[in-house]
């Protein structure tokens, strides 16, 4: 409904050379094109490693590269020529290397060494395994565990999390917050109580059969780029595909295969959404009423809804349905900023369809409304009975590759979540019971100074989470920062008083224990568990892996005990996969025999099979509370706009590649602010002009982003975009999903300053 709109900044469809050219040329600035080249035809095979990048699934029949221009950039960053080493530590304190951007510092490439922060020089400085390990050990056992937070990047193994989660229980805490609290746990709380799995339903076999697809709030053509194959598959089975995103990104207008010689040559591409409604931020949840509305007013509504299904398996329809008709299309049209007839059209294309799958990803987790975002999308579905019948279901698109795992092997704070029961017993103590915690708890913990140790296993904490400049300070009040990584970051250069940076092995390289070469497993989005073996000679020989990490700090923490083997298992991952199928035996049973299946094996979702494990064992439909997505400011003021942080097609996370946006038309620059050309009126701003972004909350704190530039933008009025995490200094620690606490980093309520 946007009536004045700039033309798309670029028009150019995902993948095609542009993709080509970005390849090579991440390879040749790495320095990686040998090794590079090598490993990317073993990227997501079977006998390969898997991405990375990103937890899209992985086929058990793979296309010769089963890469993507992303995934090609992951790993050449991982396997880069350039070296961190302790030398270069010496020419900078700790100080100095605080000025440096994200970009500047992960660019220096691998860790290589130990190191252990130098407070009278303000330097790290190498230390050796075997001290690092005593001292930290040392360290915490004289914290009380309740104080000490287990955070994990996405990333780590199957086998490297379940140590790390032991370790923390062992040692006496369920503080294990991971990133997925600030990215899909606003699913991991919604679907649970709607159709009873945490997680989503549908898998490839789906895409397959499909013959109607949802898109919410996920980049595809930037974030998760393989998935832009089976979408061409179902578009050339003439699948509408029906998108809802406040900006028309390229993966979801159109798509050149790179990997079809026909494409690439004729410079042909595939439409790939065939209905775009540029929804307003946050408007999804009105949307979808729109769409439900439509459906439930048809003339045939009987015939329209699965009444069938909804009776044998449902509860809550009457409510919804009420809830529903109370809504007028007055509010759908103000709350989505879509017009009614948009969305009769959308409603049209679902009631046709017999097989829906809906996508969906951080435009819908990351608001105040995160979690009944998602449950409307359930409640859609459940209305024609789209969850547990083949073609179709909900398919949230996890980010790291192997975040969905690590919860599945017990890193939660929520000890309902892990096998606590079968812990105690295998491992002979008394697990913490009480709940730890999350993401957003750790940071007020950090502030008001009860959390006092900090081990992260990955990741680029306190550049990911909201509220910087309070963070940041009270940061260096902790006693101990035991950072585990691949690359140096802002995370590292903001410490505790004692302070460690532990190099490890990277997910593509040769991890051998006692002369064999182990390999790790995943679990990608879908809930296929793949085996990964590295093959790259290690960055540098003073490397460890994870588990190797984990278990040297567990050992020199945690008094002996003839039930806990940490030799054991670092000697053999095969030991630590029989460890993770005694303990959570439905999931993984055999799993050592059954993770050899090409295309991995699935764990077990009740949903798909139609049983619901819910607490009254039916799929529930859940209305929402309100329409207005942010329950702070049901009037918005008008000078207030909504902000969303989004990544750019040139980085993963905190981890900036270049500071392009190829697919946004954005060079040279991370600083910058998408706006209406109408709005931009409205404030009296001009294109190229530098403003200053100011969080329009009243609670005391003065948040401050200066220096964007703005940009004019097709994307609705009232509405602005600008770049994660540049912009995280604008997110009061208290704006989050309500319920998940996913930081709502997609709607934050900011003015401009000239
Ligand atoms: N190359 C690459 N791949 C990645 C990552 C990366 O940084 N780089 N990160 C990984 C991780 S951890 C994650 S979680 C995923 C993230 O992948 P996505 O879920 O795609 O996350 P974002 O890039 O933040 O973009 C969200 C999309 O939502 C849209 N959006 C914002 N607000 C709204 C809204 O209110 N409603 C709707 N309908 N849409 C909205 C934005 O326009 C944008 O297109 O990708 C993973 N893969
Ligand atoms: N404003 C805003 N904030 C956001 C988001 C947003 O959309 N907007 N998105 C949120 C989301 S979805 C997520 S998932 C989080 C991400 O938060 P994190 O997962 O904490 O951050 P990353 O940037 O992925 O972490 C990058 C670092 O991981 C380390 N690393 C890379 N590979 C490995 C490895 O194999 N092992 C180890 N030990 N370390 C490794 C490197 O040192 C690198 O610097 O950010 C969240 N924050
Ligand atoms: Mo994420």
């Amino acid at each position: 409904m946007t009536k004045d709109v700039v033309e798309d900044r670029v028009d150019m469809p995902a993948g095609g050379w542009g993709s080509a050219k970005a390849t090579v040329s991440i390879l040749a600035q790495e320095h990686a094109t040998v090794a590079g080249t090598k490993a990317i035809m073993r990227q997501n095979k079977h006998d390969g490693f898997m991405c990375v990048s990103c937890s899209w699934a992985k086929p058990a029949h793979s296309h010769s590269i089963e890469a993507c221009e992303n995934g090609i950039k992951a790993t050449a960053w991982e396997l880069t020529s350039k070296r961190t080493t302790p030398e270069f530590f010496a020419r900078h304190t700790v100080s100095e290397l605080l000025e440096w951007s994200d970009l500047q510092l992960e660019d220096q490439g691998r860790l290589t060494e130990p190191l252990k922060w130098d407070a009278a020089a303000d330097r790290y400085v190498p230390v050796a395994w075997h001290d690092a390990f005593l001292d930290i050990g040392a360290r915490l056992k004289q914290l009380e565990p309740k104080s000490v937070v287990f955070y994990t990047s996405g990333r780590a193994s199957l086998e490297a999390s379940y140590l790390y989660q032991l370790f923390a229980r062992l040692y006496g805490t369920n503080n294990l917050p991971d990133s997925s609290n600030m990215c899909h746990e606003s699913t991991s709380v919604a679907l649970p109580k709607t159709i009873g799995v945490g997680v989503g339903t549908a898998d490839l076999s789906d895409f397959e059969q499909t013959d109607c697809i949802f898109f919410f709030g996920q980049n595809v053509g930037t974030n998760s780029p393989r998935m832009l194959h089976h979408l061409q598959d179902a578009r050339k089975r003439a699948v509408p595909i029906i998108t809802f995103n406040p900006l028309r990104e390229r993966g979801l207008v159109a798509f050149t295969n790179p990997l079809s010689v026909a494409q690439m040559v004729t410079g042909s591409e595939t439409q790939i959404s065939t209905q775009y409604h540029q929804v307003k931020v946050g408007g999804d949840i009105a949307a979808v009423t729109g769409i439900c509305k439509a459906l439930l007013s048809a003339a045939d509504v009987a015939r329209v809804v699965d009444m069938d299904f909804i009776t044998e398996h449902t509860a809550g329809f009457d409510e919804f349905c009420a809830y529903v008709h109370g809504q007028s299309w007055e509010i759908i049209e103000k709350e989505s900023g879509l017009a009614r007839s948009a969305l009769e059209m959308a409603a049209h294309e679902y009631a046709k369809a017999r097989r829906v799958i809906v996508i969906y990803g951080m435009g819908l987790t990351q608001h105040r409304r995160g979690v009944e975002a998602v449950q409307m999308l359930s409640n859609l579905l459940l209305l024609r009975g789209n969850i547990g019948k083949p073609g179709a279901g909900i398919c949230p698109v996890r980010g790291h590759s192997n975040v969905q795992g690590q919860r599945t092997v017990g890193i939660t704070e929520k000890p309902e979540l892990a096998p606590l029961d079968a812990m105690a017993e295998r491992y002979r103590f008394s697990p913490p019971r009480e709940k730890g915690l999350n993401t957003v708890e750790t940071c007020r913990g950090v502030l008001d100074r009860s959390v006092h140790a900090f081990i992260g296993l990955g990741g680029n904490f306190i550049r990911a989470v909201p509220e910087t400049a309070l963070l940041e300070d009270a940061w260096q009040h902790l006693d101990l920062t035991v950072q585990i990584a691949t690359k140096l970051n802002r995370s590292h250069l903001v410490h505790g008083k004692t302070a460690y940076l532990l190099p490890c092995l990277g997910r593509t390289e040769l991890d051998m224990q006692r002369g064999r070469p182990q390999s790790v497993s995943t679990e990608d989005s879908t809930g296929f568990m793949h085996p990964s073996l590295g093959m790259a000679e290690p960055a540098s020989r003073f490397l460890l892996s994870e588990p190797a990490i984990v278990a040297g700090m567990a050992k020199a923490t945690l008094p002996a005990s003839p039930a806990v083997d940490w030799d054991k298992w670092v000697g053999d991952y095969a030991s630590i996969r029989a460890e993770i199928a005694a303990v959570l035996p439905e999931i993984f049973h055999d799993f050592n025999q059954r993770r050899r299946v090409p295309g991995g094996f699935r764990r077990p979702l009740a949903a798909v099979q139609r049983k619901w494990k819910t607490p009254n064992g039916k799929a529930n439909f859940i209305a929402p509370q309100s329409l207005v997505e942010d329950p702070d400011a049901p009037e918005r003021s008008p000078d207030v706009l909504r902000l969303m942080t989004l990544r750019s097609d040139d980085q993963f996370n905190t981890t900036i590649y270049s500071l392009d946006d190829r697919f946004r038309g954005v060079k040279g620059t991370r600083r910058v602010l998408f706006l209406n050309p109408a709005d931009m009126r409205r404030f009296g701003v001009h294109e190229g002009q530098r403003v200053t972004a100011v969080t329009a909350v009243a609670d005391g704190v003065s948040r401050t982003v200066p220096g964007l530039r703005v940009m004019s933008y097709n994307i609705p009025e009232g509405c602005a975009a600008g770049y994660y995490p540049e912009c995280n200094p604008l997110i009061p620690l208290w704006h989050h999903a309500q319920g998940s606490f996913v930081p709502a980093a997609k709607s934050i309520p900011i003015r401009l300053l000239k």
